[in-house]
């Protein structure tokens, strides 16, 4: 069964037992199992929200991406959350958009899926992402946007574990494409 709640600047979709939230915020303040970081494929920290975990995590994220060493586009690795509130954060590599591979929706899919499979894996019932590739990497929002709500909603009508889905966009624009591409996929 799925229902549909709206509300100002909070949309919400319930499927089975599981929720998916779309949110505006700062992925380093959730407070859910792990949150997600869009990584490079080298793991080795840069700007945008990657920058914003590390600084916020602290050392011991980089120390454990180290040994790691990588991670190839579209997979995603795990890591402790250091300092943050969350407990884990899960490291995926989205595609870059510019490069025109073709493969770019795939790879953005098996982000999503891969970071939610690896919650499972570990037990972990919630879980926040922030729109994967859709800064330095260039991915178009909306675009973007289908692709990370409906992988999600996909797998949350398969899998009872993962509970709770947030997604925390960082502005106001992106947060509106988020609830436009939701209330598509209804
Ligand atoms: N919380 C939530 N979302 C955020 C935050 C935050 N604190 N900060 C930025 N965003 P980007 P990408 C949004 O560039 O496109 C890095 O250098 C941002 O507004 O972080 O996957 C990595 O090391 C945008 O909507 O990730 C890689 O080299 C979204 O997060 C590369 O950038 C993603 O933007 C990855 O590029």
């Amino acid at each position: 069964m799925i229902q549909n709640t709206f509300r100002e600047q909070r949309r919400k979709l319930t499927i089975n037992a599981s929720t998916l939230i779309l949110t505006i915020g700062d992925i380093t303040k959730q407070t859910t199992d792990t949150i997600v970081n869009a990584a490079n494929s080298r793991l080795a920290g840069g700007g945008g929200v990657d920058g914003a975990i590390h600084r916020a995590g602290g050392a011991e994220i980089m120390r454990e991406c180290r040994k790691i060493g990588g991670c190839p586009t579209g997979k995603a690795v795990i890591t402790t959350a250091g300092a943050l509130k969350a407990k884990y954060v899960i490291h995926t590599v989205g595609p870059r958009y510019y490069e025109g591979t073709g493969k770019e929706a795939e790879l953005l899919k098996s982000a999503y899926l891969e970071s939610l499979k690896l919650a499972s894996k570990k037990n972990l019932t919630s879980i926040a992402f922030p729109a994967i590739s859709t800064g330095a990497y260039g991915y178009p929002l909306h675009e973007a946007a289908r692709i990370a709500l409906q992988t999600t909603i996909d797998y949350l009508k398969g899998h009872q574990d993962v509970h709770l889905v947030k997604f925390v966009l960082y502005d106001q624009g992106t947060y509106e494409i988020f609830a436009e591409e939701l209330k598509k996929l209804q």
